[in-house]
């Protein structure tokens, strides 16, 4: 090669490596963050705490649904409105007034009709899976319907360690509101459970064993890929992800239904390494499955947030780190947009973690620290709106001293 053409090559090499460095730097700077909205204020302590935040959006409407611990506390939906707005009006709804403490609300939310599942005390080391559904975009909420009903520890799942955690349950929705599926872990016998109502919440059916049978399924995931958009070979399927937490290199497992929760494909792999890999979620764009996880793969002195993607359900991606030092990471999507948050486990840090692509999930932004956002919870949850706003919830507030649920909105240029 003459050295005029090695030149012209360092030229280009040179103005490509500039140009996409410029790129992402512009990007990352024009992330419009609004404001912070408090959505709920609590004390500190197990019996104090405002936590466990979920969101949805309709139009321009968002709902939080959150746990107020005070003694038997109960589930409480925030109805904001203008929530891109400094003047947002926040309506504080109790969902449902019961006897025992109710924890770890998941939302559902399509057209007018809402749906929270939850974890409620019973008695003892006895919780239960309770659902209640409103049709009039959350003004009055049915009688809570108990899912599980037996004596064990719903929605409760031991870590190979020994350790007993929370909040393995999830609920999904039809675009049309009349299917509902609410998916959660059973402590005693290691078992995943699903119960299905096809008639918009009036009626759930009795308990169904899914797949998962021996390897602690942890934080199971439902998401029906029924959107206008879906790539063919996922459309109006039902897909459930989980992490199996029998061991120290726990991986993510995947299996999709197409009748509507009656049976369900053998379960895949989507991450197979030497990590502990954790509390999926997932979601589609352009023709991909996207599931972020936390995994220590990638940093085994704490963990990164990792992504895997398939085109067909059955080979995945495998292990790629996109946030450092996260866990319990949220993802949304609005076309070639993919938006990632997760909660901040540097030490020291603090604020919700975030990056986003705007490239199909092809490359990411830097990480970035979500502005005026603070631990010591974070527990962020995503919904993506029509209009490609993001909203984001998390639990920030003083450390042993106050919690707070935190609401904030972020759009891409
Ligand atoms: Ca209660
Ligand atoms: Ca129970
Ligand atoms: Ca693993």
């Amino acid at each position: 090669m003459s050295n005029r053409i090695w030149v012209v090559a360092l030229f280009v090499l040179a103005l490509l490596v500039v140009s996409s460095g410029g790129v992402v730097d512009r990007a990352q700077e024009q992330v419009q963050f609004g404001l912070v909205h408090k959505i709920a204020s609590g004390g500190w302590g197990r019996n104090r705490f405002v936590i466990n935040p979920d969101v949805k959006v309709l139009g321009n409407t968002v709902y939080v649904a959150y746990a107020d611990r005070y003694p038997g506390g109960d589930i409480i939906l925030a109805k904001v409105e203008n929530a891109t707005s400094p003047e947002a009006q926040i309506t504080p709804i109790v969902v449902a007034q019961t006897q025992g403490p109710s924890i770890e609300p998941s939302l559902a939310a399509k057209g007018t009709k809402l749906c929270v599942a939850w974890q409620e005390g019973i008695a003892g080391s006895n919780w239960d899976i309770f659902v209640a559904c409103s049709s009039d975009g959350a003004q009055t909420w049915g009688q809570p319907v108990n899912l599980s009903n037996n004596d064990t520890a719903s929605g409760w799942i031991a870590l190979f360690t020994g350790d007993d955690w929370p909040g393995n349950l999830w609920i999904e929705m039809s675009k049309d509101g009349q299917n509902i599926y609410v998916v959660w872990s059973e402590l005693e016998d290691e078992k995943m459970f699903l119960s299905v109502s096809n008639d918009g919440g009036n009626s759930f059916s009795a308990p169904q064993e899914l797949n998962g049978d021996g390897i602690l399924p942890r934080f199971p995931f439902l998401k029906l890929l029924d959107a206008e958009d879906a790539p063919e070979v996922f459309k109006d399927k039902l897909l459930l992800a989980w992490a199996d937490g029998m061991n120290d290199f726990s991986d993510l497992r995947v299996s999709f239904s197409s009748d509507g929760g009656k049976t369900f494909s053998d379960p895949v792999k989507a991450t197979d390494n030497p990590g502990f890999s954790d509390a999926p979620e997932c979601v589609v764009s352009g023709n991909s499955l996207f599931c972020v996880n936390d995994d220590t793969t990638t940093n085994p002195d704490n963990a990164d947030i990792n992504l895997t993607v398939s085109s067909d359900g059955k080979s995945w991606s495998g292990t790629r780190a996109i946030l450092k030092d996260g866990a319990f990471p949220t993802i949304g999507s609005r076309g070639q947009n993919v938006y990632v948050a997760a909660e901040n486990i540097a030490e020291g840090g603090s604020g919700v973690i975030f990056t986003y692509s705007t490239d199909g999930g092809k490359t990411f932004a830097p990480q970035l620290i979500i502005p005026n956002t603070s631990g010591p919870f974070d527990e962020p949850q995503m919904a993506v709106g029509d209009d490609g706003t993001v909203y984001i919830v998390s639990v920030g507030g003083v450390s042993r001293q106050s919690t707070e649920i935190q609401l904030v909105t972020l759009k891409l240029p």
